[in-house]
Parts: structure tokens; sequence; C-alpha cells
């Protein structure tokens, strides 16, 4: 039995040391219920009462041996299982990152932003309406009544008789003067459209701002004060302001107004075409059946208004000769901004 013992011992290390074999099935065919050694302690109650303890204590021993060499051959696998993981999953974390690509602001709503920013700047709160409006707030409201020469001017896309797609952003301004009692301190940025053919200088669909205030004692010097701090913070401190008198249905008197060039300060070049001023603006003071068919009496109170083109204001500022480069989304042109 002593050498039994000791072939098992023997046979139960080697193969534990093997690395090909598997340690369980090991395990199980030497200590397992029906295990080699398990049935050698079971035929240890035929041996005499003098060898029994001398076999029991070897046999002891022989068990302890080959369960530390499983314990300990486990213990190395999963260390090297580990140490193989740590490898795999190894991440060196100062290594450069993927660059992403960053998009930016449209060149547009920049400048309407910048220019959103003057007004707030100024006490103005910004106003929106809906860009497909009822022909009495595009028109009506505005005194430009039907068969009005203005209609022309401002030929829009019509869904039925009495609804079509903004031509300016005056009928948010009407709708505010609606709702809201003097003092009116807004500008109302958004997109119109005109049944325009699209050209270097025209596009069915742009942006506007209007600006109106309304209170008691507005007078022409409040617009030009507005309009000269206006272009002075965008276009720059040494920038002058110029009225030419004109018309506009819904001002009297009414206002065509122009900026010195930013680019040659007045004395003509490109970007003015020589002109040495550079046309961005309409106003005027808010014409009194404006104001009554809104429910403001222009006996008490009176305002001004004003208009301007964004696109127009964005290519004088960039330098940009075609107002479809700002629709077209060629990112060619965009990148530069
Ligand atoms: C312009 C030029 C002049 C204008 C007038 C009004 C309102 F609603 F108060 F009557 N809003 N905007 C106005 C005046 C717009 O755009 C070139």
């Amino acid at each position: 039995m002593k050498e039994l013992l000791e072939k098992i011992r023997a046979a139960a290390l080697a193969e534990i040391s093997d690395a090909a074999a598997d340690v369980e099935q090991t395990r199980v065919r030497f200590l397992g219920k029906k295990g080699e050694l398990t049935t050698v302690l079971r035929g240890m109650g035929a041996l005499s009462p003098e060898d029994r303890p001398a076999m029991g204590q070897l046999a002891n021993e022989v068990r302890t041996a080959i369960e530390n060499a499983i314990a300990e051959r486990m213990a190395r696998q999963k260390e090297r299982a580990l140490a193989h993981r740590l490898e795999k999953e190894k991440l060196d974390v100062t290594m450069p990152g993927t660059p992403v690509r960053m998009g930016h602001q449209h060149p547009l709503t920049r400048v309407r932003r910048e220019m959103e920013d003057v007004f707030i700047g100024m006490g103005f709160s910004i106003a929106e309406g809906p860009e497909v409006e009822y022909d009495y707030y595009n028109f009506q409201a505005l005194n430009i009544p039907e068969n009005h020469p203005a209609r022309d001017t401002q030929d829009t896309f019509y869904i039925s008789d009495k609804i079509l797609l903004r031509s300016q952003t005056s009928p948010v301004q009407v709708r505010v003067m609606e709702k809201q009692k003097p003092p009116i301190r807004i500008i109302s940025p958004g997109r119109v459209y005109r049944s325009d053919a699209l050209d270097a200088t025209h596009s069915p669909l742009f942006q506007q701002m209007e600006g109106l205030v309304v209170d008691k004692g507005i007078t022409m010097s409040d617009l030009k004060g507005t309009l000269e701090t206006f272009a002075k913070q965008m276009f720059g401190e040494e920038t002058k302001i110029r009225f030419r008198p004109h018309h506009f249905p819904f001002t009297e008197p009414s206002a065509e107004v122009d900026v010195s060039c930013f680019a040659c300060g007045g004395k003509g070049c490109r970007v003015c075409k020589g002109e040495g001023w550079i046309e961005i603006l309409g106003a005027g003071m808010v014409h009194p059946f404006v104001l009554s068919n809104c429910g403001i009496d222009p006996e008490v109170y009176s305002g001004f208004a004003f208009g301007m083109g964004i696109e127009r204001v964005a290519m004088k500022h960039y330098g940009i000769d075609d107002i479809r480069l700002f629709y077209e989304n060629d990112e060619r042109f965009l990148g530069q901004f």
C-alpha cells in the first residue's frame, strides 16, 4: 500500500506539472469520489491495526501534497490569465486623441447675434412671430391695402387669398403693438420671403431685422441716435450715418439710411462701389394709421421703426459679393468663417 500511495503521489504531481493537462480532471481522477486516492483510503479498513496509523498519515500527506499542488497551479493559472488580460487591455492615456471636427456658427447667425447684442445693449427685447402670416398683418395693418403698389415690390408666396409667407418682419411688430401697451422697444429678427428671382443680390428667402420703439414723445432724433449708436458699435467708432428722404407706406416721414464705408472710411472703394457710403437701412416715424390700426392712440404716442437685411450687413462686413453663397451650404465657403 505504501508503494501504491507513492505511485499515486508521483503520478498526480507529474500530471499537475504538465501544462497541457486539465487540473480539474486530475483532481477528479485522484481525489474525486471514485478517485484513485479515495479508493485506497477506503481500503484502509482492511489493514491491520498496527499498520493503519502510519498508512493513514502517509495517505493524508499524499492528499495534502496533491491538494497543494493543484491549488498552486490554479493560482499560477489565475495570475497568468490576469497578466494576459492586463496586457491586452493596456491603455496609453497619454496618447493623443482622435481629432473631432468641430462645426461653428453660420456667418449669418454670427452677424445676426452681433446685431442683436448691440440692440439688447440699448434695452431692446427680441420679438418673434410666425413666418406664415395673414395678409392683414403683413400688409393691411401696415397701411398697404389691396392693390397698393408696395404689394408689387414686396410680392411674396401665397398659401391662400388671406395667408402668405411674410415679406418682412413688421407683422411681428404689429402683433406686439396689438398686445402690449407702450413703452415698446423691440427688434424682430427672422426669415422673410419675396418672390424674387435668385441672383447675386436677391434671394426669395432672406433674413431681416426690424426695430420698433413706441412711447410718449419719441422723435426722429431718437431714431437717429439709436441708428448712429448701432452703426458705431457694429462697424466701428468712426462710422457716420446719413439719412436720405424716401417713402414707405408704414412710416412718415421715411428715410433710407447709409453708413460711411467701413472699408475705406468714405473715400470710395470696391466695397462701397466708389460711393463712400453703403445703404443698409430703411427707417421712419411709424405712420399714425399703423399706430391706430394696432390700438395705439397716435395723439398720445409716437414711434420710430427701421428695417435692414442681415445678408446685406454680412456681405458688406465680410466682403462677400454673392448672396447665394449663404444658402448653398458649401463647406469650402462656410469653412472660411
Ligand atoms: C423698414 C423700413 C421702415 C417698419 C415699420 C414697422 C411698423 F410695424 F412699426 F410699422 N416695422 N418696421 C419699417 C420701417 C421697416 O424696413 C426696411
